[in-house]
């Protein structure tokens, strides 16, 4: 499918309410979470997808129900975008009353529905080519979409995976998230080659993204996720993104000018100027529903784990 966007605003599409209202939902998630931790009002840690918070909402929009989603350490927006349950994520990650695994997940380990988070880089892939197998036999049609960073392709798992994946001919889309850093460590420092070569190493189509463009992603996203359902074969799809938080809290080792690019590169202040009404309106919705519910959480008591 060809899909042609003309109309353009300081080179943004128009965005629906709903792409940008979930944008900003998942940015004022994240930045909350950051000051409870600042308060000392949360335990353990937490990896925040400040800048890549259009990615999710991009390929949420073109998942089936019944798909399976795969996530990794940095998984609230990949958790928000597919299931609009931030209350019960926030009460998971401290531990109170509703929260959405009974607060034995916390941040990384999520599971709810068709939704799988783990925090351990590379090992949700080989399950989700498993899974993917599953549906390719019972349910024709249906896909595991699974999110990995581009510092994850240093894990053996995940090329055990691939291979299996494209033999077996799975279901599986791999959406690489690549903000060009590991942690501390820059890709151009542990990768060598290019994504796109080691997806040509097994013979699976890869499309690289550059756009922070909602729409521009979702369209160019659309063939490679038609693909995958209808000949039934795994694909890589990379996003260009930027990590504009801290690795985890206070953790930035990025100098003050990667720091500046990593700014410029935000879809929020971009979409702040394009749309500034728009932008205006859904973020303070935004902004105060997430308020209520951190208000809300903070008043309930510890969560109870009950064995089945
Ligand atoms: C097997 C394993 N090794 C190390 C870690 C520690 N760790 C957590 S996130 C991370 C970097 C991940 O980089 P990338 O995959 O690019 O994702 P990003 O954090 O940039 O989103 C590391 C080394 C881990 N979680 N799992």
């Amino acid at each position: 499918m060809v899909v042609v966007i003309e109309e353009r605003v300081l080179g943004l599409t128009p965005v629906a309410d709903a792409d940008l209202g979930r944008m900003l939902r998942i940015r004022h998630f994240e930045r909350a979470l950051l000051r409870l931790f600042e308060r000392g009002q949360l335990n353990g840690t937490t990896h925040t997808c400040l800048g890549q918070e259009h990615v999710p909402v991009a390929v949420s929009g073109l998942l089936d129900p019944d798909d399976y989603v795969f996530s990794n350490h940095r998984g609230h927006g990949h958790f928000l975008a597919r299931h609009d349950q931030p209350d019960a994520l926030l009460a998971e990650i401290m531990g109170r009353a509703g929260a959405v695994c009974n607060g034995v997940g916390g941040s990384q380990h999520v599971y709810h529905g068709r939704f799988l988070s783990t925090g351990v880089q590379g090992e949700s892939l080989p399950v989700a080519v498993g899974v993917a197998l599953r549906l390719k036999r019972v349910t024709p049609g249906r896909l595991a979409c699974a999110y990995i960073g581009d510092g994850t392709w240093g894990e053996g798992s995940v090329y055990e995976a691939l291979n299996m994946a494209q033999l077996w001919r799975a279901p599986l889309l791999v959406v690489v998230e690549h903000n060009g850093i590991a942690q501390s460590t820059p890709t151009t420092a542990q990768l060598s080659g290019s994504i796109a070569g080691r997806a040509a190493g097994f013979g699976i189509p890869h499309h690289r993204i550059e756009s922070v463009d909602v729409n521009v992603i979702r369209a160019e996203l659309e063939p490679l996720v038609t693909l995958a359902r209808t000949e039934s074969r795994p694909v890589v799809a990379e996003i260009a993104v930027h990590r504009a938080g801290p690795h985890s809290k206070g953790d930035d080792t990025r100098t003050p000018a990667e720091l500046v690019a990593a700014a410029q590169g935000d879809w929020q202040p971009r979409y702040a100027e394009a749309f500034p009404a728009q932008f205006a309106r859904l973020d303070e919705e935004q902004r105060a529903s997430i308020g209520r519910i951190v208000d809300d959480v903070l008043i309930r008591p510890a969560s109870v784990w009950e064995r089945s």
